[in-house]
């Protein structure tokens, strides 16, 4: 016969079992961004990932992962495709247009850049004190993770917010989150299915189509207020401006996903008050993806 003793002990080992499992399967990786660093482990787990980003610093800060080609170091992304831009945007402090800087950046950045570094994703903007969460699937490989808002005219790409990431061949178990709403990104077009409310949302976002020339498509959530400007977000977004992505951000920023390949879709997860809010496009604001939608 069995005592009660087999039945605890049969409860608690199961409890065990249950909980390694539990823990197995969620793939958290944390992310400090500080005013200039992020403080995040060297190596992670490939397959899906969750990265739980802080913003302990006293300005803005997203992070984006580039993954480079296998032939392509840290260091040779670092010295020939981050430096240009710092190059680049002094020549628009002296005064080129956006055209003249375009054609700058062709001429100095490498042809691998465009054809072989994949952006893997990254949260959206967040402000001073905020914490975003994201989830996508990582392959392995060597991946750079960088924040370039500005501060006095300097990315922060220069002032120390670039670092590599090695993403192993032993996978995580995890599964992609459930979410209560989709976002698809096409040019130049934020499509939404689903709502949000109000506490906890976890959001889908499907990358369908990206622009030709320039950035690829993205998507921030800011909410507004009776003072927001939008176009003065819009002018604000565009890092070619003098004060683009210069902080502080001129709207309050919550998250949201940075660009993957075509076929990808990241996840992100929000808390939500009521409140007015916008779903905009980092490049292609200007051009319509912008998507105004309140909270009750
Ligand atoms: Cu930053």
């Amino acid at each position: 016969m069995k005592t009660p003793i087999y039945f605890i002990f049969t409860f608690i080992t199961i409890l065990i079992l249950y909980s390694c499992n539990t823990s197995k399967d969620k793939n958290v990786v944390e992310v400090i961004a500080r005013d200039f660093s992020f403080e995040v482990a060297d190596e992670i787990l490939s397959g899906w990932t969750t990265f739980r980003f802080k913003n302990s610093g006293h300005t803005d800060h997203f992070f984006l992962l580039n993954l480079l080609p296998d032939d392509i170091s840290f260091e040779t992304y670092h010295k020939q495709v981050t430096k240009p831009f710092d190059v680049v945007f002094d020549s628009i402090k002296a005064g080129i247009n956006k055209a003249e800087a375009g054609a700058m950046l062709v001429e100095m950045i490498p042809p691998w850049y465009f054809t072989s570094v994949k952006q893997m994703g990254g949260t959206g903007i967040i402000n001073a004190g905020k914490t975003a969460q994201t989830t996508m699937k990582l392959k392995p490989g060597t991946y750079v993770m960088e924040c370039y808002i500005k501060e006095e005219g300097v990315f922060h790409t220069a002032l120390g917010m670039i670092r590599p990431i090695t993403v192993k061949e032993e996978a995580s178990n995890m599964e992609p989150p459930k979410s209560n709403m989709d976002i698809t990104l096409t040019n130049f077009k934020i499509e939404t299915e689903g709502e949000v409310k109000p506490g906890t949302n976890t959001i889908a976002v499907h990358f369908k189509e990206h622009p030709e020339i320039g950035l690829g498509n993205d998507v921030h959530l800011i909410r507004m207020n009776d003072t927001t400007d939008i176009d003065k977000v819009i002018y604000w977004l565009d890092w070619m401006n003098i004060e683009g992505l210069e902080s502080p951000s001129p709207v309050e920023f919550l998250g949201g996903t940075q660009e993957m390949p075509v076929g990808f879709t990241s996840y992100f997860t929000v808390d939500l008050v009521p409140g007015n809010y916008a779903w905009i496009a980092e490049s292609s604001a200007a051009k319509g993806m912008i998507k105004m939608f309140k909270v009750e």
